[in-house]
């Protein structure tokens, strides 16, 4: 197939349709509607439907970060990771990710599948929606995209290959600035009210904490265990109460597995950090439940699909299952801090309106980031690791 252009210039709504068109996903110009519906941080996303509600999603990265503006130059090979990785989640999880449809390397685009009769999970949960099947979904992503990426479900040799593909150098240093140091000293790119000032300070200036992040950070550049999503929250998922979808691998890259539950887990805390009491159980019983499904399944693939010699020794599996579980808690977090202080900061907290009751959550939510970096060593379930949180959410 042929594109509009070879020379990469971001799309209009107008020059969006001209290219559906060219590229056959609508007959003619007449009746096509084109919104540009990117609410994220990074891209451009065109919504196209025609008058029968044929519906397709062009995806277009632009050169810089548009969450700060044209002075963040940013590689426009996002894109094709982004593609590689949605085709390589539909080998294992074909339900769960948003069908491909096209790319362009050269214009940066994907074109894929119309989800716009889901909502993207972190409104709907802001909404008070529960989405029931999320965690049995979510566990399943997890387990599936992992193991078959890891030394245990792919074979060894093929793995290294897959790896040279998903280098993703600029996306993971996004990740490593602004999630692993930033928040930790005073950096320009910090952003919070001057209210936490006390509490950030403490974060600073608590020398155990910078020692566990450092480990932390150190394992998520070095540990490549598995394919990673790389930006595993809620406005990465869409939803319905019978629907998932994930979204956005545009991070992604291989390391450690405990990077995407982690994330997940703490865009459910914070989620419920802004809910009123009564409210918030639910949150951790999709906690207990990812956890729960992403265990089950990842120990039938290791006994039926494993590829590794030494998982049949006995002890193998609980002993990884236990690291990961001890990544997920220390990156939990540092996303809790970094989604409170940092750059990138989430609509759950932020939208909080009164500023007293802000601050309370924001507070609970740096506080309780700290107790699980210091402290998930020493947490050895996922039922600890939920009464921990309550300790906190709920105080
Ligand atoms: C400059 S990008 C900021 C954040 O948005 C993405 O979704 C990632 O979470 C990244 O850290
Ligand atoms: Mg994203």
């Amino acid at each position: 197939m042929t594109t509009l252009t070879k020379t990469y210039e971001p799309l209009t709504e107008t020059t969006a349709i001209e290219l559906a068109i060219k590229l056959h996903f609508f007959e003619n110009s007449t009746s096509i509607n084109c919104k540009e519906i990117g609410d994220g941080n990074l891209n451009l996303v065109f919504h196209l439907t025609d008058e029968n509600n044929k519906g397709v999603i062009i995806k277009q990265a632009l050169p810089y970060a548009k969450v700060v503006g044209e002075s963040w130059p940013l590689t426009l090979k996002r894109a094709q990771i982004e593609s590689n990785s949605l085709k390589e989640a539909a080998k294992h999880v074909p339900s769960l990710v948003p069908t491909v449809y096209y790319t362009d390397e050269h214009l940066a685009i994907t074109v894929m599948e119309d989800l716009s009769h889901l909502t993207i999970s972190r409104k709907g949960l802001m909404n008070g929606e529960d989405y029931p099947l999320l965690s049995e979904h979510i566990g399943q992503f997890l387990a599936k995209t992992l193991f078959y990426t890891s030394d245990f479900g792919l074979n060894q040799q093929k793995k290294k290959l897959l790896q040279q593909q998903f280098a993703n150098p600029e996306l993971c240093k996004i990740t490593e600035d602004l999630v692993f140091t930033d928040p930790f000293y005073d950096s320009e790119t910090n952003n919070f009210e001057r209210e936490l000032l006390p509490v950030v300070s403490e974060i600073w200036n608590d020398s155990s904490l910078k020692l566990e992040v450092a480990k932390l950070k150190y394992s998520f550049l070095t540990n490549g265990e598995a394919l990673l999503h790389g930006d595993l929250h809620t406005g990465s998922i869409f939803a319905s109460n019978n629907e998932t979808k994930v979204i956005d691998p545009e991070f992604a890259f291989f390391g450690p597995i405990g990077f995407d539950v982690g994330q997940f887990f703490a865009n459910l805390i914070v989620n419920a950090l802004s809910r009123e009491p009564q409210k918030q159980g639910v949150l951790f019983d999709h906690i207990n439940k990812t956890w729960d499904v992403f265990t089950t399944e990842f120990t039938k693939q290791w006994t039926l699909d494993s590829v590794e010699y030494f998982t049949k020794t006995e002890g193998y599996l609980s002993y990884v299952f236990q690291s990961i579980l001890e990544d997920t808690i220390g990156y939990a977090g540092c996303e809790l801090i970094r989604r409170t202080i940092g750059l990138a900061h989430v609509a759950d907290l932020d939208n909080i309106p009164s500023i007293e009751t802000r601050l309370k959550a924001k507070t609970k939510a740096l506080q309780l980031g700290k107790c699980f970096i210091l402290n998930r060593a020493n947490i050895h379930s996922v039922e600890d690791f939920i009464q921990v949180s309550l300790q906190h959410v709920q105080q």
